[in-house]
């Protein structure tokens, strides 16, 4: 039975070790380039979407493709009985803001990229929103967790905080969150809502 015993612990560290160099070599790609297509299980490295900038999930994925790409898409921005249905071409319309943001995604990336569009505030104010008001903001997305998000007034009415058309000087891409999406300053990437569908004033 020792010898078994033996050949048994000598199996099992010699698995061990198999895994650990296999671990290493699966996930060096972080780290060394050339490895880098080995690297199946590394979460960290981020793919390059459109853009420069990583997509976590797809316009595809999302099921939004139609809904986003439809000419009568509005982002309708409600305040109790005060609504705007707002065309693309309406948000063209507003003085546009821009700003140098960071995309920090859980799954471990971060990429900064240059952000165009007009203002949450300034879209608030059109429907004599509160400065104090907390808001809803709702994707085209119909299923999944990140499709609906609440934004407090620290947010909502930062000058930073953006409904972005653009990026790094291009219309959104499709994968990005066109025609709309939120990027905000200091808030985790689930919550920087694509494919904008409302944003509602919280009563
Ligand atoms: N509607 C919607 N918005 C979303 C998501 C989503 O799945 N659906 N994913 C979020 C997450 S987890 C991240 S990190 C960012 C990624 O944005 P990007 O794909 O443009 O890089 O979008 C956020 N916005
Ligand atoms: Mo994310």
């Amino acid at each position: 039975m020792a010898a078994d015993d033996g050949i048994t612990r000598r199996a099992v560290l010699g698995t061990i070790a198999a895994s650990a160099v296999t671990a290493v070599a699966l996930t060096a790609g972080q780290s060394f380039g050339w490895l880098a297509p080995l690297n199946l299980f590394a979460p960290r490295v981020q793919r390059l979407g459109p853009q420069a900038l990583p997509v976590n999930v797809t316009a595809k994925a999302a099921g939004v493709v139609m809904a986003a790409g439809a000419d009568d898409w509005r982002l309708t921005v409600a305040n109790g009985a005060s609504i705007r249905r707002l065309t693309l071409a309406d948000l063209h319309g507003i003085p546009a803001a821009a700003g140098t943001l960071p995309i920090a995604c859980v799954e471990g990336w971060s990429t900064t990229a240059d952000w165009g569009g007009v203002r949450m505030s300034d879209l608030l104010r059109l429907v004599g929103a509160p400065t104090d008001a907390s808001i809803r903001i709702a994707s085209l997305q119909q299923r999944g967790p990140y499709r609906v998000t609440t934004m407090g007034p620290e947010f909502a009415q930062d000058p930073t905080t953006l409904v972005a058309l653009r990026l790094n000087g291009e219309p959104l891409d499709l994968d990005h969150g066109y025609p709309a999406r939120v990027i905000a300053p200091g808030r985790p990437g689930v919550l920087q809502t694509k494919w904008l569908s409302s944003i509602e004033v919280l009563a």
